[in-house]
């Protein structure tokens, strides 16, 4: 039995440490992503999962062939075909009476364009599958080219003045799908995300995480400020965290405090915000429009003096 090295601590149901990103992988230090492998390592604790990965960073996470920093089966794909590939192994596990959890894990670029169609076909036949998506706004493997998760006003490879879209509403559309589970996730509030990591883990059909991925090389911020930018986002208001069932139950799972000065922290500890001149002013009436919306998807009574 090999022994614990570093990376993610998963406990098996033996009780035994296990990591499932272990030492040796290729992320930059300080990346989102990282992260989001090591709270998933605590979630999974003894669970047996394969991994999906189209192209993106974390097709490149494992390192090189044969060696693998994945404590785990792990099968790179083509960007359109990951949730194809990770229906069939669903159904081989399905056949075989295996108890195996299909992770597909993909980036922005995977996620909300080139994949698109493919995920939405997985969603719209339920599929069992637990799709991650690791939103780090960029295409940040070949360089941070711009995706339709950059919000506006971020520079990117492709976008040097700013981009002037706004970001896609992913939930939206996952919501539309009405799939048994839907949640976003902060990697600075470990509980909530271990918990709603589980039950995505545990839930049967198709199941979809967001999860705000800071990217030190492509957001130009410090890798040490990762988990401390996603905190100001989710209590700016920013990234709002909360859980959708069946596409029409609502539940918000974490109260922003709509601080201006958190928003402004946000903004002015990454560089790539820098040159279009975005201010926390500028952002506010879009924060406020999602959490009016959200308000009142989740059935919660709004406070006048609050959103
Ligand atoms: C159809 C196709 N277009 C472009 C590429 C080149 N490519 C490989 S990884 C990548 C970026 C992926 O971005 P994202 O999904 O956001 O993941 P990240 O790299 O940020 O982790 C691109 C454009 C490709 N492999 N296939
Ligand atoms: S480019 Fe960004 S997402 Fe990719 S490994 Fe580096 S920090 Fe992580």
């Amino acid at each position: 039995m090999r022994e614990p090295i570093l990376g993610g601590i998963a406990q098996t149901e033996q009780g035994r440490s296990r990591p499932f990103l272990r030492a040796g992988n290729m992320n930059c230090g300080g990346c989102g992503m990282s992260n989001i492998l090591q709270l998933l390592s605590h979630a999974i604790a003894g669970r047996n999962v394969k991994l999906v990965i189209p192209a993106s960073c974390g097709a490149i996470t494992a390192a090189v062939y044969p060696h693998s920093a994945f404590d785990v089966p792990a099968i790179l794909t083509t960007f359109a075909s990951a949730a194809s590939v990770a229906t069939g192994l669903a159904s081989v596990a399905r056949i075989n009476n295996e108890d195996t959890r299909v992770i597909c894990l993909a980036g922005d670029g995977g996620t909300y364009d080139i994949g698109l169609a493919t995920l939405s076909a997985a969603a719209e036949r339920n599929e069992n599958i637990l799709y991650i998506c690791y939103d780090n706004e960029i295409y940040g493997n070949t360089g941070g080219q711009r995706s339709s998760s950059t919000p506006a006003g971020a520079t990117t490879a492709s976008t040097p003045d700013g981009k002037t879209e706004a970001k896609k509403d992913i939930m939206a559309i996952m919501a539309a799908h009405r799939i048994p589970y839907a949640a976003t996730v902060s990697i600075a509030h470990a509980d909530d995300a271990v918990k709603k990591m589980r039950t995505a883990l545990d839930t049967g059909g198709f199941r979809f995480l967001h999860i705000l991925s800071p990217c030190p090389t492509g957001w130009k911020s410090e890798p040490a400020m990762g988990i401390e930018l996603v905190r100001l986002a989710v209590r700016s208001g920013l990234f709002p965290v909360y859980e959708i069932v069946d596409g029409e139950r609502y539940r918000i799972s974490i109260e922003p405090d709509f601080s201006d000065e958190a928003l402004a922290m946000y903004l002015s500890l990454q560089r790539r915000f820098r040159k279009s001149g975005i201010t926390e002013a500028g952002l506010r009436p879009g924060i406020e429009k999602y959490w009016h919306g959200l308000r009142a998807l989740s059935g919660r009574i709004v406070p006048a003096r609050r959103l």
